[in-house]
Order: C-alpha cells, then sequence, then structure tokens
C-alpha cells in the first residue's frame, strides 16, 4: 500500500499527521519486508550509550589496522561515535536485517582436516553487498515516494559511518551478544543488517532486552581469546579480522588457534544457543557456490591468479585476496598435520610472494613438528 496525500494537504503535512499516528514507520517496515528483508525497525538517530564505548575501544587498538573506523569529522569527532557528526540532517534510522543461515553444518561439526572453512556468511553466489543494497534501494524509493523526494536518505550496508549493530539493537529487532553480535530471539544471529539514515522523524521501535543471560559459551569457545571482555571484541585475535583483514603475516602465536579456518570464522556465532535452531533462509542467493563450503586445502594454497579471478567474480572472498587466501589455506594445512601436504608447501615455501613464502616455511615446521 502506498501513502497519497489528500489532494488539500502538502505531502509534508501529511507526514507529520503520518508520524504522530505511527502509519509511516508501518509503512516503510511493510516495505522492507516486501523488499525480502526478515526484519525491519526503526530507531531515532541518537548517539546511544553504547557509542561511547567506541573511541574506547579506538583507543585501545582493538580495531587493528582498519584504519577506516577511525575517520573523523572536521570537529575531530570519531564519525562512528555521532551519527549527526556525519549526517546533521539525520532524525531516524531505519535498520532493516536477513536471515543468510543455510542447512549446512557449522564449522565445530565437520572434522574433515585437509580441507578449509570458509565462514556461511561468504558463501553466497553474490556478493551481500550488492544483494542487500539493492534490497535497500527499494526501501529508500518507498520511503521517498511516501515522504517526498526532498526527504535525505543515505543507505548503507557496512560501508558507511554508522555501527549499524547498535542502531539494529534500538529498531528493537534485536539485542547486542556477548559475542558483539546482533541477535534476534527468533531468528538468532545469522543476518546481515542494513540501514537507511533518513531526515524524517519516524516514530521509533523500542529496544529489546540483553537476553544472553549467565551464558559465556561464545567467550571461552573462541580458540584466539578474542574476547578481553564480554561484548567487547579485540579484533586483533579475531579469525574473521586475521584471515580476512589482515594483510602481510599473521602472528605466530596465533596460528595454532585457526585451525582450518581460511575466510572469516563463526565459532562465537556457531556455539550460542539462540542459533541451536536458528531458521533456513528461503532465499536461494544465499545457497552456497560449488565448492565454497569446505574447500580443499591443496587447492586454495596453489590458486593461480586465473582461477582466483573465475571462482571469486562477485564473491566476499576476493576481499581476502588471491595470496592471502593462499597464506591462510597454508596455515590451516600446517594445523592439519598431514604429511601428505609437504609437496604443497615445499613449492609454496619458493613462491615470489614472501608472506606466502614465510608461512609455507612454517606450515612445514608445524608438520614436521620442528
Ligand atoms: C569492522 C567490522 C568487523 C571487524 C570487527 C568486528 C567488531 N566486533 O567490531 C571484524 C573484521 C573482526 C568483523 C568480523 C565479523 N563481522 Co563484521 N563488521 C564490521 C563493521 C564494518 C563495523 C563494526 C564496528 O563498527 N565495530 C566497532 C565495535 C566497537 O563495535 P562492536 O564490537 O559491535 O561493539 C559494540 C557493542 O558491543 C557495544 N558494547 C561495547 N561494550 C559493551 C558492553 C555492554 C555491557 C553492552 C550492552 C554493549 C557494549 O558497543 C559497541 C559499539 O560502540 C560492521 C558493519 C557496520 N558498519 O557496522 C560489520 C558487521 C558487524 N559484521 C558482520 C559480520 C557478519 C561479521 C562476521 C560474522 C563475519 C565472519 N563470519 O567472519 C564476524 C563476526 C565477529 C564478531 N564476533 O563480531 C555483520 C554483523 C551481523 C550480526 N548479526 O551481528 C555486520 C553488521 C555487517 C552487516 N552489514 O551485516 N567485522
Amino acid at each position: 500500500m502506498l501513502f497519497s496525500p489528500a489532494p488539500s494537504e502538502s505531502i509534508e503535512e501529511a507526514g507529520h499527521a503520518m508520524r504522530r499516528n505511527g502509519n509511516l514507520s508501518e509503512l516503510i517496515k511493510t516495505a522492507a519486508r516486501k523488499a525480502g528483508f526478515d526484519l525491519a525497525g526503526i530507531a531515532p538517530a541518537d548517539d546511544f550509550p553504547e557509542l561511547a564505548r567506541f573511541p574506547e575501544w579506538i583507543a585501545k587498538g582493538r580495531a587493528g589496522d582498519m584504519k577506516y573506523l577511525e575517520s573523523r569529522a572536521p570537529s575531530g569527532e570519531l564519525r562512528r561515535a555521532c551519527l549527526r557528526s556525519a549526517f546533521s540532517w539525520a532524525r531516524s534510522v531505519v535498520v532493516c536485517a536477513i536471515n543468510y543461515n543455510t542447512a549446512h553444518p557449522y564449522s565445530t561439526e565437520n572434522g574433515d582436516a585437509d580441507h578449509g572453512w570458509v565462514s556461511r556468511y561468504a558463501w553466497s553466489r553474490d556478493d551481500y553487498h550488492h544483494s542487500i543494497m539493492r534490497r535497500l534501494g527499494d526501501v529508500e524509493a518507498q520511503l521517498k515516494t511516501i515522504c517526498g523526494a526532498a526527504t535525505q536518505t543515505r543507505a548503507y550496508v557496512d560501508t558507511g559511518p554508522i555501527v549499524e549493530r547498535v542502531y539494529a539493537r534500538y529498531a528493537g529487532i534485536g539485542w547486542l551478544g556477548k559475542n558483539t553480535c546482533f541477535i534476534n530471539q527468533q531468528i538468532g544471529s545469522w543476518l546481515f543488517l542494513g540501514v537507511i539514515v533518513t531526515s524524517i522523524e519516524l516514530s521509533p521501535d523500542l529496544p529489546q532486552p540483553d537476553r544472553c543471560g549467565t551464558c559465556t559459551r561464545c567467550l571461552e569457545a573462541c580458540p584466539t581469546g578474542a574476547f578481553p571482555a564480554p561484548y567487547e571484541l579485540d579484533s586483533n585475535r579475531c579469525i574473521a579480522y586475521l584471515t580476512i583483514e589482515k594483510r602481510g603475516q599473521i602472528p605466530e602465536e596465533l596460528r595454532p588457534g585457526m585451525g582450518r579456518h581460511v575466510f572469516g570464522c563463526d565459532i562465537c556465532q556457531e556455539v550460542c544457543p539462540w542459533n541451536r535452531r536458528a531458521p533456513v533462509s528461503n532465499k536461494e542467493e544465499f545457497e552456497p557456490r560449488e565448492g565454497l563450503v569446505n574447500p580443499a586445502l591443496a587447492w586454495l594454497a596453489e590458486l593461480s591468479p586465473e582461477t582466483f579471478g573465475e571462482k571469486f567474480r562477485r564473491s566476499p572472498l576476493k576481499r581476502a585476496r588471491r595470496n592471502g587466501l593462499r597464506r591462510n589455506a597454508l596455515i590451516a594445512i600446517g594445523n592439519s598435520g598431514n604429511p601428505s601436504f609437504l609437496p604443497v608447501v615445499e613449492r609454496a615455501a619458493q613462491d615470489e610472494d614472501l608472506v606466502v613464502a614465510d608461512t609455507a616455511q612454517w606450515a612445514r615446521r608445524r608438520i614436521l613438528d620442528e
């Protein structure tokens, strides 16, 4: 249903009236569901208490080398800690979420040591940034149709100066877990988020309570000890950061804990009781590309530029770059302790890429237990 103003009313007046009774928010949430999102809610564009933790997190070096998280407004404020420093006109944030879970085992359930593990979010046929952005575009267009073309909006999946999970919490669609993931009571945490920052003042939803209780499974399960405290992640120790974002060498002391994770990590979500009965997505697009659920480590360690280009076109895995994936595969190979990998390791040890070559030498030492 589309809202059309009465002939005597300007769009703005009608918008004010709708905002008062909350209908406008409902229309936007309906548009989000029509666009294929599983959850949608509205948060005010406020600086919530959780955001006060962001500068501290940056100051402690928890962001590792992700310098883009430190971008500052001309006032000197960290943009992500203060939404209005980035968008002075912002009044509300529409938060949409989509379930990306598929019916495949968890990494903690699958013990094939000759194969690597790619995290669930990265299996999809298309890069999720594109598919979610397309859907957000539909919602954004509806918002402008309903509220008028002059309405300011910015839609983001990941890349905007906004801590999406905090706004998701205040949009009333879930809470922030001790593993820092955003969790919904019915769906769990296999959710992608997308946000639309808007100049329209919409009636907001109420935040949901934290339902982690006394559970600490995620904190205990992390093999690299990436949680210095509940609700706080040290990226420098997080396997997702190490395998996706970190360039160059991965610190040796963290490599054994990486097991056979070659791109991202889901352990802190796999052990979460809220994901025990997580529903499977009805979207075909999240079904894995062939060979990605459990890629052969030898294949990945010897990935040619041509295969990388073909196999990972429009895939999130591209972010780690070819030699990054090879480095990760060599760590997993070292952790496998399997001597049948030695020929692969010997070839990689001669590689012109120094990080690949050094990692291969480490893998050789680990396999031979030297
Ligand atoms: C940088 C980044 C990363 C970094 C850092 C992760 C992190 N925890 O911040 C790395 C590379 C490690 C990463 C990993 C992953 N990421 Co990421 N990432 C982002 C990104 C781009 C920014 C996040 C950010 O600003 N972090 C800053 C820190 C400070 O925020 P935070 O850890 O969430 O902490 C907040 C709360 O915990 C709270 N808080 C702090 N202390 C306390 C204490 C109490 C008591 C309370 C109540 C709250 C609280 O305040 C903090 C905000 O200031 C977002 C997209 C976006 N623009 O938001 C995606 C995003 C968070 N990532 C996402 C995903 C899917 C992942 C992975 C699952 C991918 C994978 N499988 O490998 C993992 C999950 C790891 C994890 N446990 O977080 C999704 C999360 C969806 C969800 N359901 O939560 C997002 C939202 C992307 C998206 N658009 O869908 N990611």
